[in-house]
């Protein structure tokens, strides 16, 4: 009897959707009043391989500051969601989405990051964004920080380096969460908030010409900080809304070991560790031990304020959400975690590869499941999974039958991890409408279900295209998940 006693699919109510950021889609960079961003002041990366954002120095950001084009900065054009926000709901309505995420620009809200005073342009733009989501009874999953912050946070305090950017950020979640509270369920804190130990896109300090150990110990500096400011915005919702839910949000980047060799399988543990550091905090409120050794090892100083620990103990997350596009391959001879590329850890012969290099691992993604599950026995979230590709347009239609099976052999992992018994919220694939890539600037790295024409430099007409993987996916939703 009890045999059958497991779930067999997708629960009913389970949150199909998709996912995108607000500077990589909106563009609209100076309008109605909103302050430039950090994302705004990087140029297309020059290798597109590798996961290798441009990195920001003095010379470059005064440059960025004083040029007023789109042309070298692709993230302040998006695919101009800002003036499209209205058809592209539509669409994702037509897919039949139960959830969107998206991200709400912090400097559309404080144009400099502490004003005193909020933008009233910036809170009417995501109130039209939500009516249209209400329209369709499309839940609004929203990410309050995604790889961006006002760039005067830099110049003035270096970004998260320095610990008054905690204020600030707390300001802005309080106007966001008493202005939009009543309208939104579900939140997320910092997207990938691990990924702030690669530097600048996450944290905005500015860290070029430090030793490798100057930049860790700033880098580490300001994820502190965020992790404090995270747990802070939760103390802040559920004072407000103590129904609505707030989750992290991690760049998982599962990883295995090169062989069975067991300093291979130590040092993978040890990557391992090292990015689900970002949910132990945030979800059991507190540094585990093993960071603290690995700190103490590495000379890494973490300056605590008095109320730091009661601050992460008492505010732990509601739900873990995460992102899962590959994994990597751990050799004892390098730890720490191997990105993209697999820059660090090499390559996985068993797995093949996307056009940049990400190593495809469906299985992966059910192995990530269980372990996320086992460790903290919290509802889960996958709030991006997807395929960067370079679609081809012919006679109007995107033919995209590999981004169906990318997404499709995902999904059915997902089924699997849920019949194995983990309890999982939803999911929002990565990019159900072309946008500007993260990593690379690129528009031609393509992940949508909707194509939109638009070049790399931003040629085109921005016409919304229906991709076969739009239909695919509307049918996926249609039968939660039983037809794919
Ligand atoms: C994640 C980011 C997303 C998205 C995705 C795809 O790390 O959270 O914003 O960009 O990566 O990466 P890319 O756009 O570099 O292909």
């Amino acid at each position: 009897m009890y045999q059958e006693n497991y779930p067999q699919n997708f629960p009913t109510g389970f949150l199909w959707g998709g996912a995108t950021a607000a500077n990589q889609v909106e563009g609209a960079w100076n309008l109605d009043g909103k302050g430039l961003t950090t994302a705004e002041v990087v140029k297309k990366a020059t290798n597109r391989k590798k996961m290798s954002m441009d990195a920001v120095d003095q010379v470059t950001l005064h440059q960025a500051i004083n040029d007023h084009t789109t042309m070298l900065y692709p993230k302040r054009r998006g695919v101009d969601f800002y003036h499209h926000y209205a058809e592209d709901i539509k669409l994702f309505a037509e897919m039949g989405f139960k959830v969107y995420r998206f991200s709400i620009a912090w400097a559309r809200i404080l144009p400099h990051g502490d004003d005193k005073q909020p933008n009233q342009a910036g809170l009417d733009f995501y109130d039209r964004v939500l009516t249209e989501l209400e329209k369709y009874q499309i839940q609004p999953l929203i990410t309050l920080s995604h790889y961006e912050m006002p760039l005067d946070l830099t110049l003035k305090y270096n970004g998260w380096s320095d610990r008054r950017t905690i204020a600030a950020f707390n300001h802005y979640t309080q106007i966001v969460f008493e202005h939009f509270g009543q309208r939104v369920k579900y939140w997320l804190t910092f997207n990938e908030i691990n990924t702030g130990t690669w530097g600048f896109h996450a944290t905005g300090a500015i860290d070029q010409g430090l030793s490798k150990q100057q930049q860790l110990q700033l880098r580490y500096q300001s994820l502190h900080h965020q992790l404090v400011a995270s747990a802070l915005a939760t103390k802040q919702l559920h004072e407000l809304y103590p129904t609505d839910k707030i989750g992290c949000m991690l760049a998982r980047m599962q990883t295995y070991p090169a062989s069975p060799k067991p300093e291979d399988v130590r040092a993978a543990q040890l990557a391992d560790q090292k990015n689900l550091f970002f949910s132990d905090v945030q979800v059991r409120g507190e540094y585990p031990a093993f960071m603290n050794r690995y700190f103490a090892e590495n000379k890494l100083i973490i300056k605590m304020g008095t109320d730091d620990q009661a601050i992460l103990a008492n505010n732990p997350v509601d739900f873990i959400s995460f992102s899962y596009y590959m994994t990597t391959v751990t050799k004892a001879d390098q730890d720490g975690t191997a990105v993209g590329n697999m820059a660090t850890g090499g390559r996985n012969p068993y797995l093949k590869e996307s056009a940049w290099g990400w190593q495809i691992d469906p299985i992966g993604l059910r192995i990530t499941l269980n372990e996320l599950w086992d460790r903290y026995q919290k509802p889960l979230f996958v709030v991006e999974n997807g395929l960067g590709a370079q679609d081809k347009l012919v006679n109007d239609q995107i033919h995209d039958s590999y981004r169906i099976s990318y997404l499709r052999q995902h999904i059915i992992q997902m089924k699997e991890a849920i019949k194995d018994g983990v309890k999982l919220l939803g999911y929002t694939m990565w990019g159900p409408i072309d946008l500007i890539s993260f990593s690379t600037s690129e528009m031609s790295k393509r992940y949508g279900l909707i194509y939109v024409d638009q070049d790399d430099l931003g040629r085109g007409t921005l016409t919304r295209i229906r991709k076969d993987s739009f239909y695919w996916y509307q049918k996926v939703i249609a039968t939660n998940g039983t037809d794919l």
